[in-house]
């Protein structure tokens, strides 16, 4: 179990003293965005999607980033791509790719790219790497879960995996070497996402920041997004399934909620903040401890695949790092022009594609 106290990190809060408003009315927001244009047009830009997740709480059997979420059943994948080629038609640069899977998620990954000819974008700029795995216990017994005889069952690290595989694959390296400075992170299920966008990178240099993310106001207290908390100087995100719920509800004079800015896991990273923290032997992120499906063999040896969260398993979160920076640009953003998130199965009451598409629709940007 992780040792952090969260009532304690959220019970003492501050607020954040400087907040930019993306595609909002921010002093800021002219010089961000000619700062974060002068990047993308210098080639200065990567994105890295995190695409190692296994999507079962979808009840898919493929990567969640194949699902035909547009409305002429474009990917996830697809609809990413175009925001890429729309960059490029804009700042003369194709940003680099960086698609993070998993052993669950990359050959699906990769061989749905190929058929459809990495849809149009060139293919050196498509860079696929695979994060690591954790194994898993029984949540009733807390014995290990195989998968074959002898065989621990194991499943992804977590999406802050992310860092120790850019490390292992020396992936910062080819990066300095292309001219790139800024890392932009996105998830697999959000297809309003800005991708590399200007405003944001923006916020990140003109606010001199080694991170900038992107949030938005949560819409109730137990919205299933991670909660931005400041302690001390430091800012940390609690993941909704940790944040007691007495500090969610809490309330500013104003009605407001205490902690009321959302995780939507769009960040900006410098990059040689990246480098700087992974270069340190001794840097890991904590882990957390999740309940999971994991396929496992039962006591006959057959090969179960739970319906139910079954596991014990330890992931390692992104947003761990943030208390490693000197400096986060806090950014908080419209929601209905960025985030919308595809987790559940068509007939669950939210988060599902007919919520998303009603979004993507809303927005005007489809
Ligand atoms: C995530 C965030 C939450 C909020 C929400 C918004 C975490 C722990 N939670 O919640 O704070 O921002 O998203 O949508 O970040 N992934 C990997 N490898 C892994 C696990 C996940 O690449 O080992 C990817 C996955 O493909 C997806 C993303 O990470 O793109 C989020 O994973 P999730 O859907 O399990 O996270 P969720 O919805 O609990």
């Amino acid at each position: 179990m992780s040792e952090i106290n969260y009532q304690q990190l959220a019970e003492n809060s501050q607020p954040f003293e400087r907040i930019y408003r993306w595609r909002g009315d921010d002093p800021a927001k002219a010089d961000a965005i000619r700062l974060g244009e002068e990047a993308l047009k210098a080639g200065r830009v990567a994105a890295v999607l995190l695409a190692g997740g296994m999507a079962t709480r979808l009840g898919n059997d493929f990567p969640k980033g194949l699902y035909p979420i547009g409305f002429n059943g474009e990917s996830f994948f697809e609809i990413f791509a175009a925001k890429i080629h729309a960059l490029q038609n804009k700042f003369g640069r194709f940003v680099p790719l960086y698609i993070m899977t998993s052993d669950a998620t990359d050959d699906q990954t990769q061989a749905f790219f190929h058929e459809k000819d990495f849809f149009g974008l060139p293919e050196q700029d498509v860079i696929f790497f695979k994060q690591g795995v954790q194994g898993a216990v029984d949540i009733d017994t807390g014995k290990t879960l195989y998968s074959a005889p002898g065989v621990p069952a194991v499943s992804p690290d977590g999406h802050g995996g992310v860092l120790s595989a850019l490390k292992k694959f020396r992936l910062l390296d080819d990066m300095k070497q292309c001219g790139i400075e800024m890392v932009c992170t996105f998830q697999v299920d959000n297809p309003l996402i800005p991708l590399a966008d200007p405003e944001l990178i923006g916020y990140c240099l003109y606010d001199e920041a080694e991170i900038a993310t992107l949030t938005i106001r949560k819409n109730s207290p137990t919205e299933k997004v991670g909660n931005m908390v400041k302690n001390n100087g430091v800012v940390q995100v609690i993941e909704y399934s940790d944040l007691p719920l007495s500090c969610a509800q809490k309330t500013n004079p104003d009605g407001s909620l205490a902690i009321g800015l959302g995780n939507i896991a769009i960040h900006v990273f410098r990059l040689d903040f990246l480098a700087r923290i992974l270069a340190n032997e001794d840097f890991s992120l904590p882990f957390h401890t999740v309940k999971k499906k994991v396929p496992y063999i039962d006591q006959n040896g057959v090969l179960i695949h739970p319906t139910q969260p079954n596991a014990f398993k330890k992931e390692k979160f992104i947003f761990d790092v943030f208390p490693f920076a000197k400096k986060i640009a806090i950014v908080e953003g419209d929601r209905r022009l960025c985030f919308s998130a595809l987790k559940n199965a068509p007939n669950s009451p939210d988060e599902n594609e007919r919520s998303v598409r009603a979004d993507m629709k809303a927005s005007g940007l489809f």
